[in-house]
């Protein structure tokens, strides 16, 4: 057994008697809330609201090192995108555009129907599925802009039908990243501005002079976007608010200790406060995926990032049996889920709270990341109690559909009177009762 003191990574056992708080304490993570940041997000919020472009315009100068004087320096023209897709090497061009279909392919399965039935009294009632009319997608400036990442925003959007994709992205001392510019002309993406922030969240949730309205804001951010995006919503949709990475590997013992080990630095190199945790009833597996995790770790060009995260919160877990590993996939809700495990679909049945299910050895997260076509944006914090990945469903909304035949009116309206007269609302009952044939 390695020795836990030096040791980058906890290891915890089910049977030891802190186990759950221990746990607890690994899990818990504090969304964002700042009274400070919240104030300054209120402010800038208030002030694009009231001055639109020029109050986006002074904001992105200040916070991005720039010295625009109009939005239309802030924009970039889809012949600007497309120049950028031309000019990457082949190599990365096809990836993108490989990735891109595949993403397509299967958000294409989710696009929901409209539908209809008829009641005896010959009712028609149905429910109509419509796109939402615009879809703003916040990417993040920097290191963390995520080609990747706009595909999967972008391409759910434009499969659900949405007629116009906003795209706001900072480049914080002018810096462009081409690969997301060419990810933007491949999805589809109709209009793209540089900037970011809690400006851009605003831009997109009120419209200013040059940024259309969205009605609905996705896509990833540091904290003050986070802000923004919650005080935004009510008036415009948001999808989530995101916290930090998170990857579960059940293992069986039987696979590559070192494949475990790059699969948990595969999150735990997105961030420091990003989660890897492996869960195993094999002991001496364990110990040989903490030996690789030492071994490996100098090897990544992100090892400071890797290192802290699985420091601050990764975990080697000995658990009895695989009847305890399901317990606590359902207790975590992982993001990510990888199944390293001879026959995955045995435990599917009980898997209730999931992110994302990579099933057996060779389905590495990375593949999903980029191009296997699910999406990456998954619920995190144990979210997945309750949410689901992005999909072509978070681009649209539905409208329920009457349409009562006049005996239909007749009938409905003999029950709609009674209840609307015991809620003493008088002109409810009357309409419905113009409608009694006798
Ligand atoms: N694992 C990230 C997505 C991503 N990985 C983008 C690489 N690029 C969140 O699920
Ligand atoms: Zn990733």
């Amino acid at each position: 057994m390695s020795d836990t003191t030096t040791a980058t990574i906890a290891r915890l056992s089910t049977r030891e008697s802190a186990f759950h708080q221990r746990l607890d304490a690994l899990l818990d993570w504090e969304g964002v809330s700042d009274k400070a940041v919240q104030a300054r997000v209120e402010e800038i919020l208030a002030d694009v609201k009231q001055r639109g472009d020029q109050a986006v315009i002074e904001a992105t100068n200040r916070f991005d090192r720039l010295s625009v004087e109009s939005m239309t320096q802030l924009r970039l023209t889809p012949e600007q995108l497309k120049k950028a897709y031309d000019g990457l090497p082949a190599e990365q061009r096809d990836a993108l555009a490989t990735a891109a279909e595949r993403i397509k392919r299967y958000h294409e399965r989710q696009k929901p129907t409209s539908w209809q039935y008829e009641e005896a009294d010959g009712t028609v009632l149905g429910q109509k599925v419509t796109p939402l009319d615009r879809a703003g997608i916040y990417v993040p400036g920097g290191k963390a802009a995520y080609p990747s990442s706009v595909l999967m925003n972008a391409i759910p959007a434009h499969v659900a039908g949405v007629r116009e994709i906003v795209m706001v992205v900072p480049t914080p001392d002018g810096v462009l990243n081409d690969l997301v510019l060419a990810a933007a002309h491949l999805a589809g993406v109709d209009y793209v501005f540089t900037i970011g922030g809690a400006q851009a969240v605003a831009a997109l949730a009120y419209g200013t002079q040059s940024v259309p309205r969205v009605d609905k804001i996705v896509g990833p951010g540091n904290i003050y976007v986070a802000t923004a995006k919650r005080a935004v919503f009510g008036q415009v949709g948001i999808d989530m608010i995101a916290g930090p990475s998170e990857i579960m590997v059940v293992s069986d013992g039987q696979t590559d200790p070192d494949w475990i080990a790059m699969d948990l630095f595969s999150q735990a190199e997105h961030d420091e406060d990003a989660q890897a945790i492996l869960v195993s009833w094999d002991a001496a597996h364990l110990d040989a995926v903490a030996e690789s995790i030492e071994r490996l770790l100098p090897t990544l060009e992100r090892e400071e990032i890797a290192r802290a995260s699985l420091n601050r919160r990764g975990a080697l877990i000995l658990c009895q049996d695989q009847a305890e590993a399901v317990e606590m996939i359902n207790r975590i809700a992982p993001e990510h889920l990888e199944l390293s495990v001879a026959a995955p679909e045995a435990w599917l049945d009980d898997i209730r709270h999931a992110g994302a299910i990579f099933m057996g050895r060779h389905t590495s997260e990375a593949l999903g990341d980029y191009c296997a076509g699910p999406n990456h944006v998954l619920p995190t914090s144990g979210t997945a109690r309750f949410s689901s990945p992005l999909g072509v469903y978070d681009f649209q909304k539905r409208s329920s559909i009457i349409h009562c035949s006049p005996e239909g009116a007749s009938e409905l309206g003999k029950v709609a009177s009674v209840l609307a007269r015991g809620e003493y609302l008088t002109a409810h009952a009357r309409s419905a009762e113009y409608r009694i044939r006798d």
